[in-house]
């Protein structure tokens, strides 16, 4: 059977300021499924990328003096290098101001327009320009304000043309139906079910007094709204993502888009829609996750409360970020980061639970085996809480759970360490009363930690790697314990997770 296509993506961030630790959780989620998929044999794609036009880029560049491409230019490359320093494993990065998306975006939306979803009309209401959103009454906050940037929005009139959304309400609803894992988690399902229920209206597809944008195909007094041309990327990259080669077929329908609760309405909603005007087969899944706060605000540039991913990383390691983010925040819902809270798991779970149960079992192999995992059989009780894990490790990542699939894998590494408080190897070892019971221990010490490894491969992939090549284990596939026989030739290995310097 050929490899079972997966296409994974994240949001395309805008270029209007750098990369802040809540772009970086998106894309590292999205990286987590993505390495989970490959370990499983499938035919990974994972799209990320940079949304260069619109509103909030020609302010930003406004006022910096300089112009959107150059700003875009400067910001896109700070987005793209930050992909491999959090351990990052797209496969393309997309930039919307690259000649070949505006080319495809200008031939599906010529489509839309062709298929009849498109009219003109008068556009009066609530903008913002930070979320470059024309917002619906319901959204509007108290004074007028964006309830998600804290600004007052500005009150457009405009004549416009039209995405005729409305017009999609059944065919919308009928989806929802057909599809009930179509958005996850569930409660963010219901919010986009109930938006669409409350009655759609019309969307603008284009602004007059936009400078920064493209050209509708068929009105070139008009800049297409960003959102239509953002939108877009994850099926115009795969026309060009492979020089000669088109992926569409490969890879298209995505098989799950992430992002935050922030733009559920564009992905959840205008999006499905979208497709379905141009001919295209809709998403078939996508993940709302919550939103990084710092105290109780969202980390935001506007509010100026952003961690610098960078110095993060710095401090602690891509792979302790990585972890740390998806232990301390439930993925799914909105939750406080803090320095002292990375820390603390740093020093209790990376390199205490881990990174200590890996350098004892390695020692102790090294020191009472010569550095030979014994052959021996499984130890009874320890089988009994691994039975099953891998099942339902598998199932909560398919619900894209990712904090609830890694608490599992945690719950193993604490259940490791207490065998080795129970079985006290080094006395078992101190006159090889029973030695055959030391080789059991000894290997069944050194299969939990490859098969929890295995499993911890997507989310601290750089340690694993490590671990994994000290053990021998070249394959990647994940592995039930006692699947190994023992006889391989293991080393010692320094603290995986060392002290962290004040
Ligand atoms: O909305 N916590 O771009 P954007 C968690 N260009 N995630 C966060 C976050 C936080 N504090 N801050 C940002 C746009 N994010 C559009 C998207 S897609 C076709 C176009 C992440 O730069 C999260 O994924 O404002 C959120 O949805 C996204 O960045 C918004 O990025």
């Amino acid at each position: 059977m050929p490899p079972n296509s997966w296409y994974v993506t994240t949001p395309i961030y805008y270029v209007n300021a750098e990369p802040h630790l809540g772009h970086a959780y998106s894309t590292m989620a999205a990286d987590v499924l993505a390495r989970h998929h490959r370990q499983r044999g499938d035919d990974v794609f994972f799209l990320t990328g940079t949304d260069e036009h619109g509103e909030p880029i020609e302010v930003a560049a406004a006022r910096e003096g300089i112009t959107p491409q150059a700003l875009a230019d400067r910001n896109a490359a700070k987005f793209e290098a930050l992909g491999p320093t959090i351990g990052v494993s797209n496969d393309f990065f997309i930039r919307t101001s690259d000649p070949r998306h505006e080319a495809m975006v200008a031939e599906i939306m010529q489509r839309v327009y062709d298929n009849g979803w498109v009219s003109k009309g008068k556009y009066e209401g609530w903008y913002c320009p930070r979320c470059a959103d024309f917002k619906t009454e319901r959204e509007v906050g108290p004074g007028n304000t964006c309830p998600i940037h804290e600004i007052v929005l500005d009150w457009v009139e405009e004549e416009n043309w039209f995405f005729q959304l409305s017009k999609f309400q059944g065919r919308l609803e009928a989806l929802y139906e057909e599809r009930p894992d179509l958005v996850v988690p569930d409660f963010r399902r219901n919010e986009a079910v109930s938006f669409i229920k409350g009655g759609l209206e019309d969307v603008s597809l284009s602004r007059p007094t936009l400078k920064w944008g493209l050209p509708l195909p068929w009105d070139h007094t008009q800049r297409m709204y960003v959102w239509f041309d953002a939108l877009l990327n994850y099926v115009t990259a795969l026309t060009f993502a492979r020089e000669g080669e088109d992926l569409s077929a490969r890879y298209w329908p995505a098989d799950l888009h992430v992002m935050a609760k922030d733009i559920l309405k564009f992905h959840a909603v205008i999006w499905p829609a979208l497709c379905m005007a141009a001919g295209l087969e809709p998403p078939r899944r996508m993940v709302i996750h919550g939103f990084l706060l710092m105290g109780e605000k969202k980390m935001s540039k506007s509010l100026g409360n952003v961690l610098d991913p960078f110095e993060v990383i710095e401090r602690f390691g891509a792979d302790a970020l990585r972890f740390y983010l998806f232990r301390e925040v439930s993925f799914g819902q909105d939750g406080s980061i803090s320095t002292a809270g990375f820390e603390a798991r740093y020093e209790n779970e990376l390199a205490n639970d881990y990174g200590n149960l890996a350098s004892r079992v390695l020692a102790m192999v090294d020191r009472y085996r010569s550095g030979t995992v014994p052959e021996a059989a499984v130890d009874a009780t320890l089988a009994e809480d691994f039975e099953g894990t891998l099942e339902r490790f598998r199932e909560l990542l398919d619900r894209a759970e990712l904090t609830q699939a890694l608490e599992l894998v945690w719950a193993l590494v604490r259940r490791l360490n207490r065998f080795v408080e129970e079985t006290q190897p080094w006395v078992l070892a101190r006159d090889e009363a029973d030695p055959e019971r030391l080789d059991e221990v000894l290997y069944n010490l050194v299969e939990g930690l490859r098969v929890t490894t295995l499993m911890l491969v997507p989310y601290l992939p750089a340690t694993a790697e490590r671990l994994l090549s000290v053990l021998a284990e070249e394959d990647r596939a994940l592995a039930e314990l006692g699947s190994r026989p023992g006889g391989q030739s293991v080393e010692r290995v320094p603290p995986l997770f060392p002290k962290i310097e004040a």
